[in-house]
């Protein structure tokens, strides 16, 4: 029997595993299965954890999520295909929950599976080494708990690691003698701290918009982000606007491009991400940054040079859960010999007119056609169950259209799921006045 590897057990492993118990619920011999997850938990960057910096072996925390994160899209947008909102919380809940909710729908799927024993939990892969005599990878894991290293050896491996935890910090003239606050968004836990204060954020993608208006929710004096190429250019409240890049801080005032200056009391950098496997080798190891198709994966999947080594969820996401999801049970259906890959040249020829599909995207909208083609083209090939991916699209379209109008009442907003047809209902508080995030308050009547 073959034997495949998992890195992670975030919702990109987790659809991995997801994938192969599918197809041996349907009678087909599969792989022996390992999963390797470094935290004690399944969930990824889901997983709540206050910790910054390491955690308690030492490790760096993986976490980048915070306190009171709402869904930034529609649940609709990202429900899979197999198990819908409704069949896990048994009936209709509204459009945007908050993080403990979405956790629970993703690991309500896996928990009525049979994939919890395949995953070794506390346990870092530290090194990954193709040994050409043998065509077998070498894992070289570290179990925490019991210190103690192992070798093992697979003919797959799936790396599922996720690109959203190892911050991509800048550094402005200045920051080092800034009386206040300075930390990167994967350090923000708890948007209370900066009730009352003028705060500084540099950047203009998902993280700056949203840490940005949960201060605002929470209290803050005043937001003001700082971008490098474009402002996100919503219609902000009047306690909030958008400067060009900061170009050095002065004590406490930071000074712009355009030569206006602020005083501030903290500067989150909401800079991004970078893309780091240092368990990789350079052989197998993918370099880009945050894009919707890096070059070298065929499929956004396969690594060309060498395609028993495979990468899910690599890619900048509009399409989150259901994406990982079409990836996964492509990847497997390669792995069962159900797809045959073309060869080298043919995958390299195929990802250059991808490429040049994505550079041709000029906004949100194209980005979203991309990503839903992208998508249409993986699920053409296997048996994931029914995914209406056009009307997903729509229902991205109309997401942002409703963050233009307006940013802060958003996720007020109801759409029909994908699968069902049924109109989320809508939540009982309106979610700038919704201050507590729990599972519990968000299910609650309301009445
Ligand atoms: P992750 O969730 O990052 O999981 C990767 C797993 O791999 C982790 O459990 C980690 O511990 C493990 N791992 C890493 N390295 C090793 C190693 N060496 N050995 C063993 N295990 C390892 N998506 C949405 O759909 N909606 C949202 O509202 C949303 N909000 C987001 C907010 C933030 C702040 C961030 C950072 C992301 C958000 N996302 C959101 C996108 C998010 O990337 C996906 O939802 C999803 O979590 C990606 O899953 P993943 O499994 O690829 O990666
Ligand atoms: P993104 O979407 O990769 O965006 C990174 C942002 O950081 C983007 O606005 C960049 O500016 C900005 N950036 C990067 N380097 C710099 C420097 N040196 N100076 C100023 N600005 C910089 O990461 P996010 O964290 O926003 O989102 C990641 C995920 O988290 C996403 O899936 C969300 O759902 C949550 P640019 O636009 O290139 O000018």
């Amino acid at each position: 029997m073959s034997r495949l590897a998992i890195i992670g057990a975030g919702p990109s492993g987790l659809a991995a595993l997801r994938a192969f118990e599918s197809a041996r619920n349907g009678g087909a011999e599969i792989p022996e299965l390992v999963c390797y997850e470094r935290q004690s938990d399944w969930g990824g960057i889901w997983n709540y954890t206050w910790r910054t910096g390491l955690d308690a072996h030492g490790e760096p925390v993986h976490g980048s999520m915070y306190r009171y994160l709402w869904s930034n899209g529609p649940k609709e947008c990202l429900e899979f295909a197999d198990y819908s909102f409704e069949e896990h919380f048994g009936r209709l809940i509204p459009s945007y929950p908050p993080r403990a909710v979405l956790h629970d729908y993703i690991v309500g799927r896996v928990e009525k599976s049979r994939v919890r024993p395949y995953i070794r939990f506390e346990t870092t892969v530290r090194w990954v080494e193709y040994n050409e005599t043998t065509k077998k990878y070498l894992v070289r894991s570290h179990d925490l708990k019991a210190d103690t290293y192992s070798d093992e050896e697979f003919d797959w491996v799936i790396n599922a690691s996720g690109h959203f935890s190892t911050p991509n910090v800048p550094s402005f003239e200045g920051l080092d003698k800034f009386p206040g606050r300075v930390m990167h968004s994967h350090d923000f836990r708890d948007a209370v701290e900066f009730a009352d204060k003028d705060v500084l954020v540099v950047g203009s993608s998902y993280s700056a918009e949203d840490i940005g208006i949960q201060c605002h929710k929470y209290g803050a004096k005043s937001v003001t982000f700082s971008y490098r190429h474009n402002p996100m250019g919503f219609t902000w409240p009047e306690s909030l606007d958008e400067r060009p890049l900061l170009t050095k801080v002065v004590g406490r005032t930071a000074h712009f491009l355009d030569g206006s200056t602020k005083d501030f009391d903290a500067i989150v950098l909401c800079t991004g991400y970078l893309h780091h496997y240092p368990y990789l080798p350079d052989s197998l190891r993918l370099k880009t940054d945050n894009r919707l198709f890096p070059l070298g994966l065929y499929k956004g999947i396969f690594w060309e040079e060498q395609p028993t080594f495979m990468y899910l969820g690599a890619q900048d996401q509009y399409y989150t859960f259901n994406m990982f999801d079409s990836q996964a049970w492509y990847a497997r259906d390669v792995i069962l010999g159900r797809i045959e890959l073309p060869n080298a040249e043919v995958q390299h020829a195929d990802s250059l007119v991808w490429r040049a599909k994505e550079e041709a995207c000029q906004n949100a909208t194209d980005d979203i056609d991309f990503q839903t083609e992208y998508i249409r083209d993986l699920l053409g090939s296997t048996d994931y169950p029914p995914l209406d991916v056009e009307h997903v699209a729509a229902l991205f379209k109309e997401w942002e259209h409703h963050k233009e109008e307006n940013i802060l009442t958003y996720r007020d907003r109801s759409y029909p799921s994908v699968l069902t047809g049924k109109v989320s209902p809508k939540h009982h508080t309106d979610w700038l006045g919704a201050l507590d995030d729990s599972k519990e308050a968000f299910l609650a009547s309301g009445d």
